[in-house]
């Protein structure tokens, strides 16, 4: 695939890159995304499943054992899954060159909660919205990520109460209507200030407000890159790399 020259040109010469990825870093691996383009041969979730009862704190609250049993199915597909090109190119950009000579120093935000970009080996990944291999309950914030009361969470087919207050254990994710971590998103917001090059990776760009840093980036200057088979056609993207994130990332990245 051909990229550009110019385009080649603004990520070797940025100073400060701030990546922002979603559900299509991972598509390479097998994993499906909330709203597929058309080749993509995994159904999408969305087009199987309505957010509003699986993702919302409402959703939640009106059928927890609903909500509990899809991210335990979620989890038992992401358990086969292993980290892409695109994952391992952009925990190698983050390695390198921050110490390299280029002194570039890249920042990876992620809208994902699959925990595919860490083990891809990135070590500093802002999760905006959580990530589905923690728990915690709904009442209290108590963490569970192992056994309760003797018992593997893994297992349990029910929502189980919390031994600290009664409560409900829920994944740790972002449901649609709540708020997203604060300094996740201070982290990210502050990355997007101050950037010079801003890259969106495999995002339908259509879930704030994360969809809304690419437009934070601009307004201070940066230039913003998409890596995207099927383009947004976003107002605020500079340029669009009509390609598949781990086939371009691994070229970028080279
Ligand atoms: C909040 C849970 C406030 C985790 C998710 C009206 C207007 C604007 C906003 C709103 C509105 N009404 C309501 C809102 C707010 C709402 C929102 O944005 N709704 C949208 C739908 C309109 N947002 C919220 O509710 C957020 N919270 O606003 O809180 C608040 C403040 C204070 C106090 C209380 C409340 C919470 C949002 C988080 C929701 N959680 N999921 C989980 O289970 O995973 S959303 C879900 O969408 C995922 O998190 C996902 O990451 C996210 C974004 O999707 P994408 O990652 O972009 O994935 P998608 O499938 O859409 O796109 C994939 C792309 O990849 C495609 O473009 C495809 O072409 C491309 N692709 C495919 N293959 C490849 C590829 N690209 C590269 N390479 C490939 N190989």
């Amino acid at each position: 695939m051909d990229i550009e020259p110019e385009v080649l040109a603004l990520v070797q010469h940025a100073k400060r890159v701030t990546i922002l990825t979603g559900a299509g870093v991972s598509a390479e691996s097998g994993v499906a995304t909330f709203r597929s383009y058309k080749e993509e041969t995994k159904e999408s979730l969305w087009s199987q499943y309505d957010p509003q009862k699986m993702a919302s704190i409402d959703g939640f609250l009106e059928n927890p054992n609903r909500v509990w049993q899809w991210y335990q199915w979620r989890r038992s597909e992401l358990k086969t899954k292993k980290p892409n090109e695109a994952h391992k190119a952009i925990a190698k950009w983050q390695e390198s060159k921050t110490l390299s000579s280029k002194n570039q120093n890249v920042t990876l935000i992620t809208q994902n909660v699959d925990g595919l970009h860490q083990a891809g080996g990135s070590k500093d990944v802002i999760e905006l919205h959580g990530n589905i291999w923690r728990n915690h309950c709904l009442q209290c914030l108590a963490e569970y990520n192992g056994e309760v009361d003797g018992v593997d969470l893994e297992e349990r087919e029910e929502v189980i109460e919390c031994p600290e207050c009664g409560g409900q254990i829920r994944p740790s994710v972002v449901w649609f209507g709540e708020a997203l971590p604060e300094q996740a998103w201070r982290d990210a917001e502050s990355a997007s200030y101050s950037c010079d090059l801003f890259l969106s990776v495999g995002t339908s760009s259509q879930v704030y407000p994360a969809a809304g840093l690419a437009a934070l980036a601009k307004s201070q200057g940066a230039t913003v890159i998409e890596i995207n088979p099927e383009p947004t056609k976003s107002s605020v993207v500079d340029y669009c790399i009509a390609g598949k994130a781990g086939e371009v990332l691994s070229i970028l990245n080279t």
